[in-house]
C-alpha cells in the first residue's frame, strides 16, 4: 500500500513510534511518505520505499500573527495524497494531526478515496485534546476518522470517558519494539562508558515534560546514592532540564548525575542499565520503559495510566504511587539485589518479546486492509 504518515517531528513516543512503524512497513513493501515539518528524529540515513515531505511553514503575512500549521499540514498532506497516490494517511496524535487529516480527505474526495487512520498516543487524549480549545474539534477528528487505534487499553477507555466517541469503534494496538536493535548485552564494555564495575547504572529518558517528573528521578538517585555506589544517565532534553539540573546540584549528586540531551543512540546506552526509572504522573503506555525492558533493564516507575500493561509489577519491575520518592528508593535497592535484578532482567527481556514489532506491526496492516476493503 502505499501510506501517509504524519507525526510531530520533535523527540517524544508518539514521533518515535510513528517512525519506527513507517520503517517497519517499508521493510514489509509498502511504500511510506512521511508528512511533517521536519524529519522525524529518528529517521536517518536512507531506507528504501521511505520518502519524507517537509510542509512549509515560511508562509509570513503581517495579519497572520500566529502562523495555521494545520491548514498548511492539511494542503500538503492533500498534495502528496494526490500526486503519491495514497491509500491510507495514518496520522500520530489527534492535536491538530487528524482534524488536518480530515481536511485533507475532504480535499481529495473527488479524485481519490483515501483512508484516514488516527493513533491516540496519550497527552492528546489525557491532557492536550481536553483543553477547551481543541476539545470539539478533537472529538470530531476522532468520530471522523476511518479508524481510530489507541496504543494501551487505559488509553482507549480514557478517549470513550473523556470524549463520549461512541460512534468510533477504538482499536488497541500496543506500541512495540524493534529487537534487532535493542536487544540485551552482557558485554562489561556497554557500561564501561557510564561507570566502573562495582556503580551500578539508572538511566532515564524523556522529552523531560512536567508530566515526565524528572526532578523525582534525580530525589530517588540521591537516597540510592545513600545506600551503594551508583551514577545516574538522563537522556532527552525538554522543559523541566533546568529544574532538574538545578535538583541534583541541591541534592548534591550532580557529579554523579550525566545528562547526555537528546542522544541519538538510545539503544546502546540502555544496554548500559542496571535499572530505569519512570516516574511519570500521566503515561498512556510507557514506549522509553518497554525498549528499556527489551535492553534487560528492570524498571521502577509510577503506578499509573496504561503502564502496568508493560510493566508487570514485581515480576519486570516495581509500580509505586506517584511522586513517592522514598517507595521508589526502596525498589530500585530491592530490584538491585544480584539475585533479584538477574530475576528481573530475564523477565524483562521475555516481556519485551510480547510488543515484538513483528506480533503487533501486521495488526496495523489488517486495520488498513479492513478501511480500504482489500
Ligand atoms: O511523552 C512522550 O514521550 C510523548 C508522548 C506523546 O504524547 O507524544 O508519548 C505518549 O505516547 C507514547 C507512544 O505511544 C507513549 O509510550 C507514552 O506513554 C505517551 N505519553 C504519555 O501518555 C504522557
Amino acid at each position: 500500500m502505499r501510506i501517509g504518515i504524519t507525526c510531530y517531528p520533535t523527540y517524544g513516543g508518539s514521533g518515535a513510534v510513528a517512525t519506527e512503524l513507517g520503517l517497519a512497513l517499508a521493510r514489509r513493501g509498502h511504500e511510506i511518505h512521511f508528512i511533517s515539518y521536519a524529519s522525524p528524529f529518528r529517521l536517518r540515513g536512507f531506507s528504501e520505499r521511505v520518502y519524507f515531505h517537509e510542509v512549509d511553514v515560511s508562509g509570513t503575512y503581517p495579519l497572520l500573527e500566529y502562523f495555521p500549521y494545520s491548514l498548511a499540514l492539511a494542503v500538503t498532506q492533500e498534495e502528496v495524497a494526490l500526486r503519491e497516490e495514497l491509500d491510507i494517511l495514518h496520522v500520530h496524535y489527534a492535536v491538530p494531526h487528524a482534524t488536518a487529516a480530515f481536511l485533507a480527505r475532504e480535499m481529495v474526495r473527488e479524485h481519490r478515496d483515501l483512508q484516514v487512520v488516527t493513533t491516540l498516543h496519550g497527552t492528546d487524549i489525557t491532557l492536550v485534546g481536553r483543553e477547551r480549545s481543541f476539545f470539539t474539534v478533537t472529538k470530531f477528528s476522532i468520530e471522523r476518522s476511518d479508524a481510530v487505534t489507541a496504543v494501551s487499553e487505559y488509553l482507549r477507555e480514557e478517549t470513550y470517558s473523556a470524549f463520549g466517541c461512541q460512534t468510533c469503534d477504538i482499536d488497541v494496538i500496543p506500541n512495540f519494539v524493534n529487537l534487532d536493535e535493542y536487544f540485551p548485552s552482557d558485554d562489561p564494555q556497554c557500561r564501561a562508558a557510564f561507570a566502573p564495575a562495582d556503580t551500578k547504572v539508572l538511566m532515564h529518558v524523556s522529552n523531560f515534560r512536567e508530566v515526565k517528573r524528572v526532578p523525582d528521578v534525580v530525589r530517588m538517585f540521591a537516597k540510592v546514592r545513600e545506600r551503594i555506589p551508583a551514577v545516574l544517565v538522563l537522556i532527552g532534553d525538554g522543559p523541566e532540564r533546568q529544574a532538574t539540573e538545578a535538583e541534583a546540584e541541591q541534592l548534591g549528586v550532580s557529579e554523579h548525575v550525566q545528562f547526555l540531551g537528546k542522544a541519538d543512540a538510545v539503544a546502546q546506552c540502555l544496554r548500559a542499565a542496571d535499572l530505569f526509572v519512570l516516574p511519570s504522573s500521566s503515561e498512556s503506555f510507557g514506549l522509553s520503559a518497554l525498549e528499556a525492558m527489551a535492553c534487560g533493564a528492570p524498571v521502577v516507575a509510577s503506578r499509573v495510566g496504561g503502564i502496568h500493561e508493560v510493566v508487570v509489577d514485581g515480576e519486570t519491575g516495581t509500580l509505586v504511587p506517584v511522586g513517592d520518592v522514598d517507595a521508589m528508593a526502596e525498589a530500585a535497592m530491592e530490584l538491585l539485589a544480584p539475585a533479584r535484578w538477574a530475576e528481573a532482567r530475564a523477565a524483562a527481556v521475555a516481556r519485551s518479546h510480547d510488543f515484538a514489532a513483528e506480533r503487533i506491526v501486521p495488526q496495523y496492516e489488517e486495520v488498513y486492509d479492513r478501511v480500504t476493503g482489500r
